[in-house]
């Protein structure tokens, strides 16, 4: 929809009073907000219908992006860019008097996810739609979001996230579009002479109630869609739940997101909503498809399910379970049709975020989807007889030990499985996944992962972005790739001034944001040094910190020392039952008080850890940093996308060779990048024969030694319990992630980074050439690649990218 900054006003004002019955001088932040979202809407609810319908008329074969978790952030600016409105609603507010960044802050994050996995799926259904794919998001409206973490005392307090207390004003609920998902009770399979009857005794009925989300793709008039179901007691069933209690036995199941990021939870919840959302979604597309009259064994040339880690693995089985039960296919040909229209994403090899489920367990969550597990499990073991040895086929199958192993059942029932990033698919196909690589080679792909550069560069970071338009124009915005047209400029002073500049007003802006949200005030002409992530040990926050308290330690002997002054900023949330996490938290936040409150530093070091990291505050921190910390222990991060979005705001990247940092180094080559520490063969070598003696890293160098016996000796106070327990896991349990290994290595490197920045002109062309090499990190390119390898989908006939393009 064409819109003018007049029609916006008059637009805007005929809505507050329909609304609110205001004007727009009496209007609340909220009430403004609510109906900016109500114009915006309008303006592109003719094009989502119009995009279904269009995939419909050209029977399109479309994807369903299946996840447990979705980290879209606030949705008002990116829409608002992606229509093309942006700037016209900028100016329209501020005619008004208003401002569109204050209306934006009363949007509330919709935090349904915990960290990269969630935010990735973000990203993707940001790219489907901006590449014009015919693409859906599947996934649960949990009604309460990751928890909200304050510190009190330095300690990390988890508080819940109510983000739907004045209602989600971007959904669309249909409860028309409402399916009944049967879960517990008994399974009993009839033989009625034409085919075997499963009939369900004892089941409880839950209704699933879809919520639609429109997804703006970048001015190309296409609107995808992101469906969260809610979990309803059917108005037939509610006599079965006469007391409140039993009520919230039903809803609780989509009341809360497990906060736990890379690990898994053996709860029966867990598996509840696991299963929901993967019946539900399962349940609408083969009704869709059955719409349209279609044999159904064609299926997989209409539609593809991608499995976002393990979580929804249940669609292999539940996509079975209609076409058999439902459909009265026989065995051989539902599985065909099943493996060919799966496909499965690894996100992680981390032993403990493995999924594996008790037979009993899934017996009583769904008695009918076990039963087929147990059957494709059979099969799979058969198929296999006399082919591969006994140990093969017992490792490889699904069923072991009265546990169900979700991977598995992920990478039997699809046709394609991936990795990541190049590094991690590598580690899979070799190591944790070798014998299924063995099995079925052609099944194994790598796509690393990508980020929507819109949000991140565009929205979050405009003074980049117009200088970026200068120097090299407006097509960057469509095809991220040309980005690198940057490097052409690498000469160009007054670019790099400019880059400068942009850097320096974003660091002002996040240095007044430190000092309202924590009272700490740093200089934005210090080296803005930021690790922003989950709170993992394999993450290495701890080795960041160990790198602080020697800078302090060496400022303590010598306060004249020369030093490059920085500031050190986290962002960090800890799964609650984490306690290690919890207490490397509680340490950051004393040597924060402790570095901040001493007055002989004198500001050469500063350290903010903000409360509460997620999609918003990365928004404000990324534009502002000079250094992204990259950190983890080689092979254990599989790819991070943090990386990529820090690169693309001009950070430089200090990392081990992990995930996809590896590729960032390829790109910018080894003079952009500051690259330490052990590497993969290294840290597999050390695994493997367990020579690794932390302690002797501790006896054999004074600077360790003083390091941590700050954490022992009352150096750094109130860590009394936390101290320790950080001293322990690295001297008596001999620190799993190489920690002591690498600071030395670490040491060196940040030297080499407060040398670098002190000549601004080669930083900043160093920056230049990150920024020119981030889009080939971009998610339109990487959804492009599942696209035509994995989903075999193509863009809407009527996509109309790149339409728009002579706006700007
Ligand atoms: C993760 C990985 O840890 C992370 O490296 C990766 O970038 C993302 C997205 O692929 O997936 N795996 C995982 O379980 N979580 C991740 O963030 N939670």
């Amino acid at each position: 929809m064409k819109i003018t900054q007049e029609r916006f006003v008059h637009e805007f004002k005929k809505r507050l009073a329909e609304k609110f019955a205001l004007d727009v001088k009496d209007a609340a932040p909220i009430e403004l907000y609510q109906t900016l979202v109500s114009v915006v809407k309008s303006g592109y609810s003719e094009i989502w219908r119009n995009t279904w319908k269009s995939y419909v008329k050209n029977d399109q074969k479309q994807v369903y992006y299946f996840s447990i978790e979705f980290l879209p952030g606030r949705l008002l600016k990116s829409n608002l860019l992606n229509m093309g409105w942006y700037d016209v609603v900028d100016k329209g507010l501020k005619q008004m008097g208003l401002s569109l960044d204050k209306i934006s802050e009363s949007e509330v994050d919709m935090a349904l996810g915990n960290g990269g996995l969630g935010r990735l799926a973000s990203c993707f259904m940001d790219a489907l739609a901006s590449d014009g794919l015919p693409g859906n998001g599947n996934g649960i409206r949990y009604k309460y979001g990751l928890f909200k973490q304050k510190f009190v005392d330095g300690y990390q307090i988890e508080l819940p996230n109510e983000w739907l207390t004045d209602g989600n004003n971007w959904a669309v609920a249909r409860k028309s579009k409402a399916v009944d998902v049967l879960m517990g009770g008994q399974v009993h399979l009839i033989d009625n002479g034409k085919y075997l009857e499963a009939i369900y005794e004892g089941a409880d009925v839950i209704k699933a109630v879809p919520y639609d989300t429109g997804i703006v793709g970048y001015r190309n008039d296409h609107v995808n869609t992101m469906r969260l179901w809610d979990a309803q007691i059917p108005a037939s069933e509610e006599v079965k739940y006469p007391t409140i209690e039993d009520r919230r036995r039903v809803e609780d199941l989509t009341s809360v997101l497990y906060p736990d990021d890379s690990n898994y939870e053996g709860r029966i919840l867990r598996l509840k909503q696991e299963y929901f959302f993967t019946s539900a979604g399962i349940q609408s597309i083969t009704r869709h498809y059955k719409k349209y009259d279609r044999p159904l064994n064609e299926i997989s040339e209409h539609i593809a399910i991608h499995i976002n880690d393990t979580h929804p693995a249940m669609c292999v089985a539940e996509f079975m379970r209609i076409l058999l039960d439902k459909e009265h296919m026989d065995w051989d040909e539902a599985w065909q049709q099943t493996v060919k229209t799966m496909s499965y994403t690894n996100h992680t090899i981390m032993a403990e975020a493995l999924e594996k489920w008790p037979v009993e367990m899934l017996a009583k969550v769904q008695p009918r989807i076990l039963q087929i597990i147990q059957e494709i499990d059979r099969r799979y073991a058969l198929e296999l007889e006399g082919k591969k040895d006994h140990d093969f086929i017992e490792r490889t199958r699904i069923i072991k030990d009265g546990m169900v192993k979700m991977a598995h059942l992920a990478i039997i029932g699809s046709h394609s499985t991936n990795g990541v990033a190049k590094l991690h698919t590598e580690l899979l196909e070799n190591d944790v996944l070798r014998d299924f690589y063995e099995l079925y080679p052609e099944r194994f792909n790598n796509k690393t992962n990508g980020i929507t550069v819109r949000r991140w560069l565009q929205v979050a970071n405009p003074e980049l972005a117009k200088t970026i338009d200068q120097a090299i124009g407006t097509a960057w915005r469509f095809d991220a790739k040309k980005l690198h047209e940057l490097k052409n400029h690498v000469g160009d002073k007054k670019l790099l001034e400019k880059i400068g500049k942009a850097k320096l007003d974003n660091k002002k802006k996040l240095a007044a944001f430190i000092k309202e949200d924590t009272g700490i005030e740093v200089s934005p002409h210090a080296i803005f040094d930021v690790q922003i992530k989950r709170l993992h040990a394999y993450k290495r926050q701890l080795l960041n910190l160990l790198h602080i308290v020697k800078l302090y330690l060496d400022l303590k002997d010598d306060p004249n020392r020369d030093v490059e002054p920085r500031v050190f900023i986290f962002g960090a949330k800890a799964a609650p039952s984490y306690h290690y996490a919890k207490a490397i938290i509680k340490c950051i936040n004393e040597v924060a008080n402790m570095i901040n409150n001493d007055k002989t530093i004198n500001d050469k070091l500063k350290v903010v850890f903000l409360e509460n990291y997620g999609v918003s505050l990365a928004e404000k921190i990324i534009p502002a940093a000079d250094v992204g910390e990259q950190i983890s222990t080689a092979t254990k991060e599989a790819s991070g996308t943090s990386n990529m979005k820090l690169m693309l705001n001009g950070a430089l990247t200090v990392a081990t060779l992990d995930g996809a940092n590896i590729e960032i180094k390829d790109y910018v080559g080894e003079d952009n990048i500051f690259i330490f520490g052990l590497t993969k063969d290294e840290v597999l070598e050390y695994e493997k024969n367990h020579h690794y003696r932390a302690a002797e890293y501790y006896d054999n160098d004074p600077v360790i030694k003083r390091v941590l016996d700050a954490f022992v000796d009352g150096t750094i106070p109130n860590i009394e319990v936390e101290g320790h327990e950080i001293y322990d896991s690295l001297l008596r349990v001999n620190d799993e992630y190489f920690v002591l290994r690498d600071f030395a290595s670490y040491v060196q490197v940040q030297e080499a980074v407060s040398e670098a920045y002190k000549d601004k002109q080669n930083w900043n062309k160093m920056c230049l050439v990150n920024i020119a090499n981030a889009g080939y990190f971009s998610a339109d390119d990487t959804v492009e690649k599942y696209a035509k390898e994995i989903w075999n989908i193509k863009p809407n006939a009527t996509e109309m990218k790149g339409k728009a393009k002579d706006v700007y």
